[in-house]
Order: C-alpha cells, then sequence, then structure tokens
C-alpha cells in the first residue's frame, strides 16, 4: 500500500501527553505520520514533542488558518482529546468540519470526563460528542473505566489516571494503524471498541484481549464487524473461541502477523451495538 499521509492530532493538554506518548513509543514510525498538539496556552508547547503546535488564543481566522495548513493532504486524521477541556470544545468542530473539506478520514480517540469532574466539563464533553457525530470510527471511553487497569493500587490519583489514559490512547492509536497498514478497507467503523492482551498461545492472547477492562463484558456478542490481529501462534482454538462468542452473521477480518516477540499479542476492535 502506498504511504498515506496521516495526521494525528492531539488536543489540549491531555491530548498533547497522549501524542508524546505516541511519539516516545515511536507509533507510526515508517508510516507518514505527522503529530500536531492543538491547545490554548504556552502550556502546550512546553510539554510537546509534536511536529506542529498549535495554539488556540489567536484570532478565529489565524487559528483556522493554522489547522488548515497542518492538515494539509491529510488521507486520515486521528482526533485525540479529553473532550471535557476547552481546546477540545474549540477545536474539535473546527477540524472536524476541515477533514470533511479535504475528504479525509476521520477516527477519533476521546475520553469523556470523570463523572466527578465539573458541570461545565461535562457541557463540553456533550457538545464535542455532538460535533463528533459525523466521525468515520470514534473510540469514546469513560474515564471511570481507567480506575480498572489500577485494582490493586488503593489509592490513585488523577495523574496516574490520566498516564494510564495516554497509554491507552497510545496503544489504540497503534492498533488501528496496524489494522490499516495493509488494508484500506478498514477505516470506518462507526462507534467502535478496541482492546488488547498477551499470552503464550493465540487463544490465550484472545481471550485476554476479550477481557480488555475498556470492554463490557460480552460486548462483542453485539458487534457487526470484528478485526483480530495475531502476532502468532496457532489460531485454529482462538478463531473458534472468537466465532463462538460472536453473532453467525458478523464479519471477522482475521489476520496473522508473525513477529518474534516473547509473547502473543491479541489486538482486537469491533463496532458498537447500535453504531
Ligand atoms: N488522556 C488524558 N486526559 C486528560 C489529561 N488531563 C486531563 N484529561 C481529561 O481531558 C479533559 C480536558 O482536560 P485538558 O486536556 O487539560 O483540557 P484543556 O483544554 O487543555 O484545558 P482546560 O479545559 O483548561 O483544562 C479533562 O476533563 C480530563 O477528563 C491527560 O493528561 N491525559
Ligand atoms: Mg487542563
Amino acid at each position: 500500500m502506498e504511504k498515506i499521509d496521516i495526521k494525528i492530532v492531539g488536543i489540549g493538554e491531555g491530548g498533547a501527553q497522549a501524542v508524546n506518548k505516541m511519539i516516545a513509543a515511536g507509533v507510526g514510525k515508517n508510516k507518514n505520520v505527522d503529530f500536531i498538539s492543538v491547545g490554548k496556552d504556552e502550556n502546550i508547547m512546553l510539554v510537546s514533542a509534536a511536529q506542529k503546535n498549535i495554539f488556540l488564543n489567536r484570532d478565529a481566522t489565524t487559528i483556522y488558518k493554522n489547522i488548515s495548513a497542518a492538515l494539509r493532504d491529510a488521507k486520515i486524521i486521528f482526533i485525540v482529546a479529553g473532550i471535557g477541556g476547552s481546546a477540545a470544545t474549540q477545536a474539535i468542530p473546527r477540524i472536524v468540519s476541515l477533514a470533511k473539506n479535504l475528504n479525509a478520514v476521520t477516527v477519533a480517540f476521546v475520553d469523556k470526563p470523570f463523572v466527578l469532574e465539573s458541570a461545565e466539563r461535562k457541557k463540553n464533553a456533550e457538545y464535542c460528542l455532538s460535533s463528533l457525530r459525523d466521525v468515520d470510527t470514534k473510540f469514546i471511553l469513560p474515564a471511570e473505566k481507567f480506575f480498572l487497569f489500577r485494582l490493586n493500587q488503593s489509592q490513585v490519583s488523577l495523574s496516574e489516571l490520566f498516564d494510564v489514559a495516554d497509554e491507552i490512547f497510545c496503544q489504540g492509536v497503534k492498533i488501528f494503524l496496524d489494522m490499516i497498514a495493509k488494508s484500506d478497507s478498514h477505516y470506518k467503523w462507526g462507534k467502535a471498541a478496541f482492546g488488547y492482551g498477551y499470552g503464550a498461545t493465540a487463544l490465550e492472547a484472545i481471550e485476554n484481549a476479550v477481557k480488555f477492562p475498556l470492554l463490557e463484558q460480552d460486548e462483542i456478542k453485539h458487534a457487526k464487524k470484528i478485526f483480530i490481529r495475531l502476532t502468532g501462534g496457532n489460531d485454529t482454538p482462538a478463531k473458534n473461541f472468537i466465532k463462538k462468542m460472536i453473532q453467525p452473521d458478523a464479519k471477522l477480518f482475521w489476520r496473522v502477523d508473525n513477529s518474534h516477540g516473547e509473547k502473543i499479542l491479541a489486538s482486537i476492535i469491533f463496532n458498537h451495538k447500535g453504531a
């Protein structure tokens, strides 16, 4: 497949942190990926490792011009943000409309604010969700779920939870990039979910992937379209396991990319009930 232009846009402080984590983890290496951070103040410059930083404290015309210059030639645009924030509220509608003009595919990874965050953040999140309506693929993660990754700790700080969030965004974007690397038919999933797991066998890896804490139990049963990627192993027992879980008429895309890791990684993406 030709190398298509991909832009990964982190919005707000949370988005910038998630983008930093992706850059540090080498996400998008050997692909045509540009990282862009968009925020309302110089703080994003201080933390940002992105190639481009766009400030939202300029006049509307300049902001629009800067964002459209940064997105030029994009074929796929990832939006990564905590949607309770002021930056997301300001930037997401602009980016979505620019993406539409560019005919680019849009993929959103966003976290909804914690229930305990302010009413204003909840209002922002609702507004952002409505502006994500026409985005091709969206992963909407309720922040509360991040607690599930730190069950063994009695006291978890907010910043630890946001570290978890950044790591999960990083993995999610990586899974999506790995998926589309070999096929251009998997861009559009509507409302979607992802998970991953490791194991000594393909079956064990898959069992762990479907138990990924962001996923509701048995959620996959309602999926109409499922993508699974394994990094090795004899996949017949794994496939049988999944086939028993999903609807008989669900579309299953199955890929094994043998790699030499010690453990097998199973990644999974599926569309949501009601998508
Ligand atoms: N993934 C991630 N999410 C975060 C982080 N910090 C905050 N959030 C979430 O993202 C939402 C927006 O916060 P920020 O990213 O700080 O928003 P902002 O637009 O930069 O600025 P404010 O609205 O002034 O906070 C919050 O409601 C949190 O739920 C972070 O480091 N990582
Ligand atoms: Mg903030």
